[in-house]
């Protein structure tokens, strides 16, 4: 198959053959299993065509040429504005920031929004299992504005403890309430649908990290009336150094920007400046044109497989892997079970240290996370200091679900668990 060719029902091969990378092998005679999707996805031909274009024949700055390159370049950067806000249904190309990942996504609200906001008195919620990226920048802020951050626990089987978010909800001055989308870890799925309305029932707005729900499932941030949505490119087949910020309108156009240089203004004088529109207020300097035009290309190529398919053959994938996980001796896997859960895995496999067996696995020629990724104060709450990770994408198979459980057996006698 080229990377021309539309595939227009579910047939997991055709998916793997616009993935070059998944048909090298890992080691001599050993073929690679990437079961490490939540860390980073691979990139289909369609992805690296737009980069290799980009660079082979229009390769120009946006916004700031009359010559035809930098014409060009700019219609399909804005252009992908254009498929992102139709991808997660936004109602303006102008609630679409582009920003490096999630990271940058989030630390942008808590320096603008948050700066502008948040008070001695004031409360952000958070939740026990978020990544870092969702904990520190309140943190810094919190240090320097004088807010409370509280956070909500989690049940035993590693999904929110609503009640609680209901109480503090009650007793608090909440201003913001930023939770993730779908545990990288747990693989939990939030009903973060239900989070908005109780939140927004107090007045509080709400930030939703969708990091690991967007590549993974349909996104409506209308429907979901999200005050704020961050993602990452990288993690939904488009490039690295990309991501987005979505945010209501009204929100955009009250915060003050953050960063400043070219691009973000109207007018420069020595004396002051004066801000451009949305989106670019927030766009300062050269973007990262080449990736937001392959991001657009990522998008291009998940709509036209089906987020609802992808989501359904995932499904599919990680409820086999939860059966198959838990019939291995001595193994534990973190979460609740595959109906609450996106495509993650993550496990203590007995008393074998998480990075033994990520390194046991990559012999076999699979490729898994082992660590705390960047959830310590979750690993704290179960009382690990790392899990092995296992996730799951679009042109994951059974079949390599079931090497991995082989590979562990193999894991088991090498270790005597
Ligand atoms: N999680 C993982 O292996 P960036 O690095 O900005 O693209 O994404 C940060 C991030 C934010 N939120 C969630 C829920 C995430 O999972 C991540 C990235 C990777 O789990 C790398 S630590």
């Amino acid at each position: 198959m080229t990377a021309d060719t539309q595939i227009k029902t579910y047939d997991v091969e055709a998916v793997r053959q616009n993935f070059p990378i998944l048909h090298q092998e890992h080691h001599p005679g050993v073929p690679l299993i990437y079961l490490d999707n939540a860390a980073s996805s691979q990139k289909p031909l369609q992805v690296i065509e737009a980069l290799d274009n980009y660079y082979r024949l229009y390769n120009a700055n946006v916004h700031r040429g009359i010559h035809k390159l930098s014409e060009a370049a700019t219609s399909a950067y804005e252009g992908a504005r254009l498929k992102i806000r139709k991808f997660i249904n936004a109602s303006s190309k102008r609630e679409i920031i582009f920003t490096r990942g999630t990271t940058e996504s989030i630390n942008l609200v808590a320096q603008t929004w948050g700066r502008a906001n948040l008070k001695p008195g004031d409360v952000v919620i958070s939740t026990i299992m978020e990544h870092h990226s969702n904990i520190v920048p309140w943190q810094i802020l919190a240090a320097e504005k004088g807010f409370t951050i509280r956070y909500i626990p989690i049940l035993p089987d590693g999904t929110l403890d609503m009640e609680a978010l209901t109480a503090l909800l009650r007793s608090e001055s909440v201003k913001l309430v930023t939770v993730m989308h779908v545990s990288n870890v747990l693989g939990t799925i939030n009903p973060v649908e239900e989070i908005i309305q109780k939140a927004h029932a107090v007045g509080a707005l709400v930030l939703i990290d969708g990091a690991q729900s967007i590549p993974h499932m349909p996104i409506d941030v209308q429907a979901l009336d999200a005050d704020f949505f961050a993602f990452s490119g990288h993690k939904m087949i488009g490039p690295t150094g990309v991501g987005v910020l979505y945010g209501k309108r009204a929100h955009l156009e009250a915060m003050p920007p953050w960063m400043g240089g070219g691009d973000m203004i109207s007018s420069v004088r020595l004396e002051g400046s004066t801000w451009n529109d949305l989106p670019y207020k927030f766009e300062a300097g050269t973007p990262a044109i080449a990736e937001v035009i392959g991001l657009g290309h990522a998008v291009d190529y998940l709509t036209e497989l089906g987020m609802d398919k992808i989501h359904a053959h995932e499904q599919t994938i990680t409820e086999y892997a939860l059966d198959r996980l838990t019939e291995v001796p001595g193994l534990t896997v973190f979460g609740p079970d595959a109906s609450k859960k996106g495509a993650v895995a993550a496990f203590q496999f007995g008393d074998i240290h998480a990075h033994d067996v990520a390194q046991l696995l990559d012999a076999q020629g699979i490729a898994v996370r082992a660590g705390h990724h960047c959830a310590m104060p979750l690993h704290e709450h179960l009382k690990v200091s790392a899990t092995a990770r296992a996730s799951f994408y679009l042109y994951n198979t059974t079949s390599e679900v079931d090497a991995l459980i082989e590979a562990l057996y193999k894991a088991r006698k090498t270790f005597n668990v």
